[in-house]
């Protein structure tokens, strides 16, 4: 195809807008074209992992339809696609062979998107570690991080002359702490211990990726963290607080320290002692990590609020609000309205969130998820009429521009996401597409919420 510059990250004169997927939740065909077996190929097969005991095996079929995606992202009208690379389709052990079939499938992707004027965006790691790595030891070894960075830079080979803004991981968080301290998610492991050591590999995979990829090629590089706002419960009580902080601690310092500071805090390092052994953060690694990001990515579903363990108000049915051993525990209090999947409506935790990111990293900040989880409720002439999903959009783009009004440097929102697809431990039960897929023939049908996108993107075009 013609030469076209890299896509590179917005200059921020405008809030640009896009969606956004991830592999192992759209793709399907996890044993086509070479592709390795990933962690949430085993993790599914775990009985009782999975809510309706689904897998992402065939999901929406996106390997075989990314034409078909790439029409339904132009059809929007919407600056960016953000995509995410399966390992296990690059590098189907982890390490050493590369699969080229695995790269021509992004090379199209990429081309499609293109072709049709979408700026392309693409994130390294959305979950889907190559088993035999976790079979050596997955994100508690520091091997796999450097098989991270080895991996990165093989699709950036391929890509970089056409994809320019680039994310290291997504969600972090979710991968240490619901992956080896809640074990809610691949590899299902329960120990919080492991999830502070998950949590040091994976920003050094980041931060040795982003230095060989800037060193190769311009591009920016960046990482996607679910930060959080905490509101404590009655935050004027000292336990509060001090449980408060511990969730501010693995929540968000625990990444932001060693970007921004190069250094992991006093109070972290109280909950988190592990952070602290030499053996696992050596001379050279919070260096490392220091400055590794051109900008900081945020999803942003809903805020969280701690009350003491035990408070009459909690929950205890959202990951957040369990107890993990070695992880500070607290009850998740969930004010009404909430979402189908249990997550409070709160439009302003996002723009308290945004300011304070961009005033923490002085980076700028792209909102890469934000989204709403809501059941078909009303169809007519077979679309489905998501008055809610629209009303959460609207609400959150408006706390996105005032943030931006407040001054906070914001250059991006993108919607999570395209399709109703493979929704990780809830399987296929919780929908969050502005497509609607027909499980029985992956027929994709816009819904209302994609056709206000879709103004909303002519509107500011
Ligand atoms: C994020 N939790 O996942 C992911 O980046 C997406 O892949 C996902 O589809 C989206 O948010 C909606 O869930 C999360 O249980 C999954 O706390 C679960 C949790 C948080 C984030």
């Amino acid at each position: 195809m013609t030469h076209v510059a890299p896509s590179r990250l917005p200059d921020g004169s405008t809030l640009e807008l896009g969606t956004a997927t991830a592999s192992y939740q759209i793709e399907g065909a996890t044993t086509e074209d070479g592709r390795g077996a990933s962690i949430w190929d085993t993790f599914t097969q775990r009985p009782g992992a999975v809510r309706d005991g689904s897998d992402g095996a065939v999901a929406c079929d996106s390997y075989h339809r990314s034409e078909e995606d790439a029409d339904l992202v132009a059809g929007l009208g919407v600056d960016w696609y953000r995509f995410s690379v399966a390992w296990p389709r690059i590098v189907p052990r982890g390490t050493g062979q590369v699969e080229s079939r695995g790269l021509d499938y992004y090379d199209r992707l990429v081309d499609s998107l293109l072709a049709r004027g979408v700026k392309p965006t693409a994130t390294l790691y959305h979950w889907d570690l190559p088993q035999p790595l976790e079979d050596a030891g997955g994100w508690l070894v520091r091997e796999t991080a450097e098989a991270f960075a080895d991996y990165a830079m093989v699709v950036h080979e391929r890509l970089a002359d056409r994809v320019g803004l680039w994310a290291t991981h997504n969600e972090p968080w979710c991968a240490a702490y619901l992956g080896y301290a809640a074990g809610v998610h691949a590899p299902g492991r329960r120990e919080g211990g492991l999830a502070h050591r998950a949590a040091h590999h994976l920003m050094l995979g980041h931060a040795m990726a982003a230095e060989r990829m800037r060193a190769a090629s311009p591009c920016d590089v960046g990482i996607v963290l679910n930060l959080a706002p905490i509101w404590p419960e009655r935050p004027e009580r000292p336990e509060v607080a001090e449980v408060a902080d511990g969730v501010d601690a693995v929540r968000n310092r625990v990444w932001l320290n060693p970007l921004v500071d190069g250094a992991y805090d006093e109070g972290l390092l109280r909950v988190a002692p592990e952070l602290a052994d030499p053996e696992l953060v050596r001379d050279g690694d919070l260096e490392l990590v220091h400055g590794s990001a051109d900008w900081v990515g945020i999803n942003y579903y809903t805020p969280v609020r701690p009350d003491l363990p035990g408070a009459d108000a909690a929950t205890h049915d959202h990951p957040e609000g369990q107890a993990y051993p070695g992880v500070p525990s607290f009850d998740l209090v969930v004010r009404e309205p909430v979402t189908d999947i249990g997550w409070e409506v709160e439009a302003a935790g996002l723009e308290e969130l945004l300011v304070e990111t961009a005033r923490r990293t002085a980076l700028p900040v792209l909102v890469m998820e934000n989204g709403a989880a809501y059941a078909d409720r009303a169809v007519v002439d077979g679309r489905v009429q998501d008055d809610d999903r629209i009303a959460y959009l609207r609400d959150h783009l408006a706390a996105t521009e005032r943030a931006r009004a407040a001054g906070a440097d914001v250059r991006a929102y993108v919607v999570w996401t395209l399709l109703d697809n493979f929704e990780w431990a809830e399987g296929y039960t919780k929908t969050f597409g502005l497509v609607h897929i027909d499980p029985s023939d992956q027929t994709r049908t816009p819904k209302a919420s994609y056709d206000w996108l879709a103004a909303e993107a002519r509107s500011r075009a």
